[in-house]
């Protein structure tokens, strides 16, 4: 890329939205401001990305990382200062949740630098670097662009987010956008460095080796396995040794559901006892991008075997061996090829489903938490993108997920309003696909704003907000009665017409079974916005038993969790 290839002239603007358009990324997010809008105007003048406004720069961040999550690259741009520290939640959620975003901020010139200049957006301090700082802490890489420096610093920060699957930050100041520089002509190839051959070829011997010996291997997948592309990999090398694939909670859906070797959701003691039994007690496991937390061990009850392989994007850990310079797709591949094809193991049992009911009881009857969740397991189709929030909307880990579906999510960096955000940039990558949001109405009060821009650009989700009349998943950490817990009770399906005055989505306010299924019975041909009424005390055992055990950690013992002051399961 950065060849002896013959180069051309190009504005480095120009030269920075050519290299994103290379890259894959088509649309790009943010706010405007003056020190970003030299940038938007050779966007628009080149036509060579889209321009998706948002209403605030966070939820810019959740965008491009929605956006991200489904077409690998995803990219927004703000303005200096306060645009980067608005969006700095986000991209510090997609570095937590290893998703490659590429953060621009137009900057303050290059000339207010060189001659100490104060300007507004900054801290008037003399400092011009804090932002940079700020985001080395939340990106794999970030630069500030100059004339000289811009050819190598937009390829190298553009390669690393893909490379890494991490967010970085680049800084274009104002006055540089418009000047020429030589630039290379050859097009950004977007490939893995490839893996050294002798680390490689070990690599895939060790694990071949000790796969094909075990008598019952197991694959256990993180986040990661989807974020590195490898999932097809993943179920092959399953298929091939009939070996259960088990998933954590933060890869739910990584793997589809109804691929003969899913074993489910691994969680520790937590998880369903023949999960359990295959990861724990299995003789050769493979671990693929494993980050344990909590949530996602069943509170530190998760215990892997001792020889576990633990796999990630561009190492391996064997024993007593690391191995660098290996690519994960081509470790698996190479695996692949090398184990021998087992056509004789015994089959596990794989855990029952939740029988896709419709919602049972007395279409008169007040809507309850087992009722709508027990409707929505009926309502997921194929090929759905499901977006889920904090709070409640857990419950969503629990359903069984139809073929090729997808789940947007963050269970690592868990910020309540992500799910909003992160459909308007899912939606702008893959509108031809159904999207199903599940949110609260405290999650949702958060980054409310973006469903005007999700009417705005005519996209067709399916929002299910939970109207409780606050945060139930925090009554069962503390307050069950509190003020604090409360929120202000909006009408919230009136919003979509609020949004936009001629809108044509349909809106419903649920407040029994009956209201319900009506509501899902409506076609997809346009919005589907759907408020469900229920109590603030309703919320299943497993959401209420995670708060009470959560409270204990987060306040130990003699923590104010102990005063009766806390929501418990009936
Ligand atoms: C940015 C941010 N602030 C605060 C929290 C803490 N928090 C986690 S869940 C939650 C309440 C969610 O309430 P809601 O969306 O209404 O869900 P439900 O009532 O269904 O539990 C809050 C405030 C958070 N996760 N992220
Ligand atoms: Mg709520």
């Amino acid at each position: 890329m950065m060849s002896n290839s013959p180069g051309q002239r190009m504005k480095i603007g120009d030269f920075l939205l050519r290299r994103l358009k290379e890259a894959g990324v088509r649309h790009l997010f943010g706010v405007p401001g003056d020190y970003n809008l030299e940038l938007l105007q050779q966007l628009q003048d080149t036509g060579a990305l889209k321009w998706i406004g948002t209403c605030s720069e966070l939820n810019a961040s959740y965008a491009a990382d929605g956006y991200a999550r489904l077409n690998g690259l995803g990219a927004l741009l703000v303005t200096n200062g306060v645009g980067p520290l608005a969006a700095i939640n986000g991209v510090g959620g997609s570095y937590s949740e290893h998703v490659p975003v590429i953060c621009i901020s137009g900057s303050i010139p290059l000339r207010s630098i060189d001659r100490g200049l104060g300007m507004h957006h900054t801290m008037a301090d003399g400092s011009f670097n804090h932002f940079l700082e700020a985001y080395a802490h939340v990106t794999a890489a970030q630069a500030r662009l100059t004339p000289r420096n811009a050819v190598i610093e937009i390829d190298r920060l553009i390669l690393t987010a893909w490379r890494e699957k991490l967010p970085v930050y680049m800084e274009l100041p104002s006055d540089i956008a418009y000047l020429d520089i030589e630039v290379p002509t050859d097009p950004l190839v977007l490939a893995d460095p490839q893996s050294d051959p002798e680390r490689l070829r070990s690599c895939i011997a060790a694990i071949a080796e000790r796969l094909s010996a075990a008598a019952s291997p197991a694959i256990l997948v993180d986040a990661d396995a989807d974020r590195f592309g490898v999932a097809p990999e993943l179920m092959k090398l399953g298929e091939k040794l009939q070996a259960p694939v088990a998933v954590v909670v933060a890869a739910k859906a990584a793997i589809d559901e109804t691929f003969a070797h899913y074993l489910g959701v691994y969680n520790g003691k937590a998880s369903e006892p023949q999960v359990r039994k295959a990861i724990e007690a299995s003789d050769c496991l493979l671990a693929v991008g494993y980050r344990p937390i909590e949530v996602t061990t069943g509170d530190f009850t998760a215990s892997l075997p001792v020889h576990t392989i633990h796999a990630r994007g561009h190492s391996v850990d064997i024993g007593d061996d690391n191995y660098q310079a290996v690519t994960l797709k081509e470790v698996l591949t190479g695996v692949i090829d090398a184990v021998p094809r087992v056509t004789n193991r015994a089959r596990r049992q794989v855990g029952e489903a939740v029988a896709a009911a419709p919602a049972n009881g007395d279409a008169s009857a007040q809507l309850t938490q087992a009722a709508y969740w027990q409707a929505m397991q009926g309502y997921l189709r194929e090929g759905d993108v499901l977006f889920v929030d904090n709070g409640t909307a857990f419950t969503l880990f629990g359903l069984k997920f139809p073929p090729k579906c997808t789940l947007v999510g963050s269970v690592n960096w868990g910020s309540i309003g992500y799910s909003v955000g992160a459909l308007l940039g899912a939606l702008t990558a893959a509108p031809e696909r159904r999207h199903i949001l599940f949110v609260g109405d405290g999650s949702f009060q958060v980054s409310a704003q973006e469903l005007s821009t999700i009417l705005r650009h005519d996209h067709k989700p399916v929002i299910f907000l939970v109207n409780n009349g606050g945060y139930t998943i925090e009554r069962g950490y503390l307050g069950k009665d509190e003020a604090y817990n409360d929120i202000a009770n909006w009408s919230y399906a009136d919003l979509p017409k609020v949004f936009r005055r001629d809108t044509s989505a349909r809106s419903f306010v649920a407040k029994t079974n009956g209201d319900l299924q009506k509501a899902l019975s409506a076609s997809n041909d346009t919005m589907i916005f759907v408020e469900s009424i229920m109590d603030r005390y309703d919320a299943l055992a497993p959401i209420i038993n995670s708060g009470n055990k959560g409270a204990d950690l987060d306040y130990g013992p003699r923590g104010p969790q102990c005063r009766d002051n806390q929501l418990q399961p009936v």
